[in-house]
């Protein structure tokens, strides 16, 4: 009995003491596929915060790491069905609309001063139209990420090292193509399978910019860092068109600003990490291994432009000319 009065006090007071809070009239749900470490989640973390003190609470986020909630096709679906609202995403939007093979197009781009010049460019704007029109999502601006590079458990310095070598890819087109023209097998595959995956020998290898590799532990599994820079990219933060459409006028702008001041946070955040991941990734046990990068480059380029449709080779020719 003594317990029970106890317990009873104990949550009259936990009910008298929680704060006024009120609901919020706008609950955003955030599926990642990075963990709480990594510079995304702690973008939407900050992006939650100001939300929440700007609108006086009437906008909540909730971040869902690790692709807990969903995977990023899924979440991509379940923003449509408008069951969550926000996620990150790239190229796997190839599936959707063809343009947006452009942000993360292999040997492409080759550093960010391109990848910005892109990004605020015809392209970029098309890219963003596209988005809402065919996959309802809008763009909250662009988190610039590293280059990514093959890791692996044998060295890889050449493409004819790859010798059918299975490569976990995320579901994106153009990485199937360029993996295949490489000589290895790519095999599409979602983010939070790929540590298993490595670690069972379903797959080989995987490829991703050194923040994602440190983030999701790779280094326990891979020993080689081959750096293949094959694909300077961003990702785009997104929210639902129509959950967007359905915040009234005043919130729309803070929505919008605040996502403004939660890339130029991001791009800090992802700069100062840039200076310490390659060394932390060393002190893990990963050996970096320099590759003949232009034999990469010519092996692919090719099957990579012929598997643009010709409405998409043209724009890759303006972009390379440019
Ligand atoms: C990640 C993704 O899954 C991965 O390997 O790097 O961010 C990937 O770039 C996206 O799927 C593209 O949309």
């Amino acid at each position: 009995l003594k317990k029970t009065v106890l317990c009873f006090f104990a949550l009259l007071c936990f009910n008298s003491c929680k704060p006024d809070k009120p609901e919020p009239e706008f609950l955003l749900r955030t599926a990642l596929l990075v963990n709480e470490e990594h510079t995304w989640y702690k973008a939407f973390v900050y992006f939650g915060q100001i939300l929440e003190e700007r609108t006086e609470g009437r906008i909540k986020v909730e971040i869902y790491p690790s692709e807990q909630l969903a995977k990023e096709v899924e979440a991509i679906r379940l923003i449509q069905a408008d069951v969550i609202d926000m996620t990150t995403t790239g190229s796997i939007l190839t599936n959707w609309f063809e343009v947006a093979t452009f942000c993360e197009l292999p040997f492409l781009m080759q550093d960010s001063t391109d990848m910005n010049r892109y990004i605020n460019g015809p392209i970029g704007k098309l890219m963003e139209e596209e988005m809402i029109n065919k996959a309802g999502l809008r763009s909250l601006g662009h988190f610039e990420r590293g280059p990514r590079h093959l890791t692996s458990n044998r060295p890889i310095r050449h493409p004819d090292d790859l010798n059918g070598l299975i490569v976990r890819i995320p579901n994106v087109p153009s990485f199937v193509t360029l993996w295949k023209a490489l000589g290895a097998k790519p095999t599409p595959m979602a983010f939070s399978e790929v540590f298993t995956s490595l670690q069972q020998g379903t797959i080989e290898a995987q490829e991703n910019p050194f923040a994602l590799i440190n983030n999701a532990g790779f280094s326990e599994v891979q020993k080689y860092l081959n750096l293949t820079s094959h694909v300077v990219s961003w990702v785009y933060p997104v929210v639902g068109e129509k959950q967007f459409q359905r915040l009234p006028p005043d919130l729309k702008k803070i929505f919008m600003e605040a996502a403004k001041d939660m890339q130029a946070y991001e791009h800090h955040l992802f700069l100062e990490n840039e200076k310490s991941v390659q060394k932390e990734l060393k002190a893990k046990g990963m050996e970096f291994i320099e590759v003949d990068k232009e034999a990469f480059q010519q092996k692919c380029e090719e099957a990579i432009y012929n598997s643009l449709s010709p409405e998409m080779q043209k724009i890759y020719d303006q972009l390379k000319t440019e």
